[in-house]
């Protein structure tokens, strides 16, 4: 019989384990690009744990032998080395498919400096993390897709510590996504890590963007956290000669709010101005861009004025790898070729992507679609799920906020309307994006219109209360056509403005044999079908103010199972594997030159 203390600690523990949330990370920390950091990124020690037995044997506790008689069955010393960041899977061929647990081992240096903080900051794990420092449990984290971090400043020791995270991808059914996705289940620790220096008092977040609806005011806030929250906030931008002053409240937050004659932020002129955020023990500087988006009756207006959003659909992953994408290089390699094709907007798809993306999009003047991994199979009802929905759509908005690119959030894509309590928690997400943030359009993907002689019937409720109505249709390849596209007719539920935000087919590269208007022989010619049918089609369709095609590349997905043609990859690319252009790329490119940058 176990005493009822160790029963206790049982408990506690399985719960520990088991509850991701129990030890939060603290939410944010705003602008690392900005601090002083070392990084952690390169070869960590691995121990594969495909079995999942390492929580049993407790590897955090990196046990050694004492005795002549003990053993131990694990060990880092003499594990493979993988690279952080980067996705597992595809470092060993062993565990290219493996969704499960592999434990990471980093020792870092640690030098503290007094009155100084400690973070470990971590751009991204896939799925949960879970970090110990030297043996003892820090928190963990669950989350493929966006940043969180862990104060290490008086759990460190000087001289050597030993960092251990638990990566597990396996699949949950309570998670955002769930079971079903088609994509790569890329595990790891996929995104940057670093060890971050703030002073003891530190600015912990801040927004500034431009108030909705003006072109020259600008409010925001300052959140300072720390033993001296009570000080003076200065917000400088040389360029327009700004010092704005003001001061924390109790809780250390400072209103912004001042004005000026901004160069707005547009793709033409994807302009950024350098910003200082001080407070009287810290200082960041950020190179945020002016610009406002709303809408007004069945248009998108940027700076006031309609646009035409000429977009594409790009999953973060490197094909030319067929890794992962997580660097400025890739991000590259994905951004210019959506210049490239004529986009003035790219929608990452379906998870926030890394930073380097958002960041190199603004630069490159690409309006860019941030979206929730809330895709398809998401088990509204299941307790836990809207609170996870919630914590990862503050913790993006936390991320990006002060990126003018980021035009729109995303909340959802093709949730089904008859899976239980969905409805009300997507209307709920909404109401508490929109109140945390107001300057930018809300959306959820829909896909569930019904289409019958040649008529569009976009009926979903969930449309009132989104500022666009987003629709994914796959006419012409899961659906045939039901008239001539140029004749489609289209019910719309609410009047507002309307981007197809996935439509397409599939083709492999070089794939001219077999009758060109078949699909089962996924040809060139087949998929520029669709396209010259889908572009006729986009003139019938009313408040229409954006397109988007699925998808810029080609990207592994391993339910694509046609040992010809698919191969475990998702063949809708306009561009292959290997970056070659599909015949439906110049249809599209051709398409995009014809439409005006304003309408
Ligand atoms: C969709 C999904 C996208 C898929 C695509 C496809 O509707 O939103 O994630 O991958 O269809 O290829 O079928």
């Amino acid at each position: 019989m176990l005493a009822p203390k160790k029963i206790l600690y049982f408990i506690l523990y399985f719960f520990i384990l088991l509850n991701p949330f129990f030890c939060e990370s603290q939410t944010v920390l705003q602008n690392i690009a900005s601090r002083k950091t070392e990084s952690l990124n390169g070869k960590w020690q691995a121990i594969i744990d495909p079995t999942n037995v390492g929580d049993w044997r407790q590897i955090w506790l990196e046990k050694k032998p004492e005795k002549k008689t003990d053993f131990i069955e694990y060990s880092f010393d003499g594990s493979p080395l993988l690279n952080v960041p980067g996705d597992f899977n595809t470092q060993m061929p062993e565990i290219t498919y493996l969704e499960g647990v592999v434990w990471y081992k980093k020792v870092f240096t640690y030098n503290k400096t007094a009155n100084k903080r400690y973070f470990i900051h971590f751009g991204a794990v896939n799925y949960v993390a879970t970090v110990y420092l030297n043996g003892k449990f820090l928190g963990s984290h669950e989350g493929g897709f966006t940043p969180f971090q862990f104060e290490i400043t008086d759990l460190a020791s000087n001289g050597n510590n030993s960092l251990i995270v638990k990566v597990n991808n396996q699949r949950l059914k309570d998670g955002l996504p769930g079971l079903g996705y088609d994509w790569f289940n890329y595990g790891g620790i996929t995104r940057d890590v670093n060890l971050v220096a703030t002073p003891d008092s530190f600015i912990e977040d801040y927004f500034i963007q431009l108030k909705k609806s003006s072109v020259k005011e600008v409010q925001g806030w300052v959140q300072l956290k720390g033993t001296t929250t009570a000080q003076t906030i200065k917000v400088k931008i040389p360029e327009l000669g700004i010092n704005f002053i003001t001061k924390t409240d109790n809780n250390g937050k400072a209103a912004i709010h001042f004005s000026s004659k901004f160069k707005l932020w547009s793709p033409e002129n994807p302009k950024l101005y350098e910003v200082i955020i001080e407070s009287e023990t810290d200082s960041v500087r950020d190179e945020i861009g002016f610009r406002t988006i709303e809408t007004k009756g069945t248009e998108i207006l940027l700076n006031g004025k309609p646009i035409f959003l000429k977009g594409t659909n790009i999953h973060e992953e490197n094909p030319l790898t067929a890794a992962k994408a997580f660097s400025e290089s890739d991000a590259l390699i994905l951004l210019s070729w959506a210049k490239e094709l004529g986009c003035n907007f790219v929608r990452l798809a379906h998870y926030p992507h890394n930073e380097y993306m958002v960041k190199m999009a603004e630069k490159m003047g690409l309006m860019v679609w941030d979206e929730l991994p809330v895709y398809q199979h998401i088990e509204f009802a299941t307790p836990g799920v809207t609170d996870k929905m919630e914590t990862m759509l503050k913790e993006m908005i936390a991320r990006d906020k002060n990126r003018c690119s980021v035009f729109i959030w995303s909340i959802s894509n093709e949730t089904y309307s008859t899976t239980a309590n969905r409805n009300e928690a997507l209307i709920d997400l909404s109401k508490k994006c929109r109140a945390i943030d107001d300057t930018r359009l809300i959306t959820s993907v829909i896909n569930n219109q019904g289409y019958s002689n040649n008529i569009l019937d976009v009926n979903d409720p969930l449309y009132n209360y989104f500022d666009v109505i987003s629709l994914n249709e796959y006419i012409g390849w899961y659906v045939p056509w039901q008239g001539k596209p140029q004749d489609t007719k289209w019910k719309l539920v609410a009047n507002k403005p309307v981007i197809i935000s996935e439509f397409g087919g599939e083709a492999l590269y070089a794939s001219h044999y077999g009758p060109t208007d078949e699909a089962a022989y996924w040809t060139e010619e087949y998929q520029e079908q669709i396209y010259k049918d889908q572009i006729a089609m986009f003139k019938t369709a009313p408040n229409l103010a954006g397109v988007c095609p699925w998808i810029l590349v080609d990207y592994r997905s391993l339910g694509r199972m046609h040992p010809i043609y698919q191969n475990g990859w998702n063949r809708k690319g306009l561009l292959s594997d290997r970056g070659d252009k599909k015949k439906a790329w110049y249809i599209l490119q051709d398409y995009y030159k014809s439409i005006p940058e304003k309408k």
